[in-house]
């Protein structure tokens, strides 16, 4: 058997399972070799007051450099904190692009929730965001993310079909060859829509009362896993769904805290199924 192998673009949060840690984790249960490349190093994620932070961006280069010799299936990338990160990405993307086996790019353009920009983020940021997206093979941004790439007033998390089709639209018309536009709030539930440039894909599912931080990674490295070992991305998005609301049901009944995050790793070898 043959293990395919990502590099994992993300930051390294020694507390609070996200980023890194969600992505090394799931991406393998899912079946699939993980060779993360840190962007920086915190103690805890952003949302623990005091916590410890050391920037990577310097030693970004000569790391991916000393990558020549191995191939990747996919690159994928989360959190980056500064355009020069950005720009280092994106230059790791065009040269991988050019290879005889080019690897899948799988970008979640982690950018912003609830219609604002995380603090970190400019608008040269935002900018280089949207071009980064335009070489993926996948992206995964929630609605305040595509609103931001697409320059489209955000009104919501609650938006029509027509609204998600015409952003995913938008997106896929930059060059990004699939959209996966997460977190349409309906009632009592969450749409994950997804658009390959000619059909659409909705997949619902139950909207859980407790929102934990790094969900958005746990999708997204469901579907990079489950993608790169060759699953249709429809059915990668009802996995991702399916695991997401399962495991966070989980975490709300142990009573966990919210910012330690979702408690997965009791359902990681339900990923291991669609091996
Ligand atoms: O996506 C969650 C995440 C990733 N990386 C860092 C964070 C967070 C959430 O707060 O702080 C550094």
């Amino acid at each position: 058997m043959r293990i395919p192998r990502a590099a994992c673009i993300n930051d390294l949060s020694g507390f609070g399972r996200c980023s890194l840690t969600t992505a090394i984790s799931v991406i393998s249960a899912a079946g699939v070799q993980v060779c993360p490349l840190p962007t920086a190093i915190l103690s805890k994620h952003t949302g623990f007051p005091g916590f410890y932070f050391s920037d990577f961006t310097d030693s970004m280069s000569p790391y991916i450099d000393n990558w020549n010799d191995v191939e990747f299936d996919g690159i994928y990338s989360g959190f980056l904190g500064s355009s020069k990160q950005i720009n280092i990405v994106e230059s790791f993307i065009e040269i991988r692009k050019k290879g005889s086996m080019p690897p899948k790019i799988i970008i979640d353009p982690v950018m912003g929730d609830n219609g604002r920009l995380y603090p970190t983020y400019t608008e040269e940021m935002k900018d280089k965001m949207s071009i980064l997206v335009s070489h993926a093979d996948l992206a995964t941004p929630n609605i305040t993310e595509a609103c931001f790439m697409t320059g489209t007033p955000y009104t919501g998390e609650n938006i029509s079909d027509n609204k998600a089709e015409e952003l995913c639209r938008k997106i896929f018309d930059s060059g990004c060859k699939n959209v996966v536009l997460t977190g349409i709030v309906r009632e009592n539930n969450i749409i994950n829509f997804s658009f390959d440039g000619n059909s659409f894909f909705m997949d619902k599912i139950c909207r859980e009362s407790r929102i934990y931080s790094g969900t958005g990674d746990i999708f997204a490295s469901v579907v990079c896993g489950l993608m790169l070992k060759g699953i249709g991305i429809p059915e990668c998005v009802k996995a991702a769904g399916k695991f997401i609301s399962e495991a966070i049901r989980n975490t709300t009944e142990m009573n966990a805290a919210i910012k330690e995050g979702v408690v997965f790793e009791p359902l990681l070898y339900k990923l291991s199924e669609y091996r």
